[in-house]
Order: C-alpha cells, then structure tokens, then sequence
C-alpha cells in the first residue's frame, strides 16, 4: 500500500513535469510571461520605433508579424496602436475565403490582415480600444474611435463586439455591424437572404450588408454601389478610400476617468 502511494505521488510528480515541459516554447527564446501580445507591450520592452514586430497573441509558438504605430517619442504615455487591418495602394487582394480570414494575410509592411483567430485571441487578453483612421484621394483624413473592442471565439463566428463612439470627423459607420458574425464568400453568416460577401466581394461583419467596407475591392476612388473601400458616413457608398487601418491599443487610464 505504502509502496502504491509513494509510486502515486512519484507518477504525479513526473506528469506535471510532462505538462510543463510541453509548455516549454520551441520557437523563440524568453519566456512566455516576457513574450509581447501587442505593440504596446513591445514599447514597454523598449521598441519605441514605428514599425514592423513580431507579437504573440496566440502563444508562444504563433509568432504573428504586425505593423506598430509607435507614436511620438515626446509622448512615451500615448496610443500605442496594434494595426490589424490595412489597406493602402490595392497591392494585395481581400477577396479571399473563412481559411484566410482565419488565419491572416498580406504583409505587415503593407496591406493585411491580422487574422480572426489572433484578433480574437488578441482581443481578450487586455481591454482595448479601436481606432478607424482614414484617407481620401485628395489628402483629407478622419478618424472613428471606440472605447472598447472584442471579437467571439470562431464558435460563435467571431462575432464582433464594441462600444464608446468618438467621432474623428469619419462619423459611425460601424454600429450597425455591433454583434454580427463574420462572413466570407465560403461562409455566409450575415443576416441577409443572399450572400454579402459574394454581393460586396469583401470579409466583414456583414449584416444585411454593411456601411463600411473595408475589406472591399480596391477602387482608386470612384466605386460601384458598395463594392469599394467604403465608410459610408464620410464619403458615401460609391467613393473607395485611399486608404484605412484598423488599430487596436489597450485602454489607458485616462480613458477609463473619462
Ligand atoms: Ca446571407
């Protein structure tokens, strides 16, 4: 019996280091505790240049590369802004399907997309904000901001989820896609009879279809009725913007006093 116990114990002894082992990272070193989710993260690790980084969202065998919006250097308590979206010249092609969302593409020095699974696990780890900015063909830029952003686990469709409007002069072209799953050609979960995606050749939360597509096909300007990079509340449904970047950056504390 006493034997049985101390084999017990010894059994149990070796699994837990079994487990830690196995949650012992393959890919880079640092330990997980150090390894940066987001730009922010990397700022305070001492990266305070603008640029391309690599981040781990999902752990620390996922490295992901992302853009960072570092800010200026007079100001080390600003956004540090984890650009997740962006479109700049049309050089990458977003009419793409669930896998590709899914996963990401694109570079992060140019156009991309983050990917829903690491925005959605991006997403839970701090609470973030959402920052939408902008630009025409004529140079003019705007901003939308909202004070909290979340995107669901793919069980739930990433469904999408954001509160705290503020208006940049871009006005809100996102509330009517507060609570929808996310659509693809290859996966309709919008709330419309026919396929959004198909119908506006974009990803997005989609909903029966959409005031802003950023995702859109990229138009040089003038669009087709919402086939575009659109934002319909500053240009319409019928200008694709120059360009637009999604940013994610956690809320400061001066945010939550506010
Ligand atoms: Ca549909």
């Amino acid at each position: 019996m006493i034997v049985s116990i101390a084999y017990a114990a010894y059994f149990s002894i070796l699994c837990s280091k079994i487990v830690k082992m196995s949650d012992t990272p393959v890919v880079v070193s640092g330990t997980p505790e150090s390894l940066p989710v987001d730009c922010s993260d990397l700022y305070s690790n001492g990266f305070g240049n603008s640029g391309v980084y690599t981040i781990f969202p999902a752990g620390p065998t996922s490295p992901v590369q992302v853009f960072c919006e570092m800010g200026s250097m007079d100001a080390p308590d600003s956004n540090k802004w984890t650009v997740i979206q962006r479109r700049t010249d049309g050089t990458i092609n977003f009419y793409r399907g669930w896998e590709q969302y899914k996963t990401g593409f694109g570079q992060a020095s140019s156009e991309y997309w983050l990917g829903l699974e690491n925005i959605h696990l991006l997403s839970g780890k701090k609470s973030y904000k959402l920052r939408v900015d902008m630009e025409d063909f004529d140079g003019a830029k705007v901003f939308a901001e909202y004070s909290s952003f979340n995107v669901a686990p793919e069980k739930d469709g990433y469904r999408l989820t954001f509160s705290g409007f503020k208006d940049g002069g871009a006005g809100d072209s996102m509330h009517v896609h507060n609570g929808q799953k996310f659509s693809t050609f290859d996966m309709d979960q919008d709330s419309f009879a026919q396929n959004c995606a198909k119908m506006f050749l974009g990803g997005w939360w989609y909903v029966d279809c959409h005031h802003a597509n950023p995702n859109g096909e990229y138009l040089w300007g003038e669009s087709h009725y919402g086939l575009g990079v659109i934002w319909n509340s500053w240009k319409g449904r019928t200008y694709s913007l120059k360009a637009i970047a999604f940013k994610l950056s956690p809320q400061l504390e001066l945010d939550v006093i506010r």
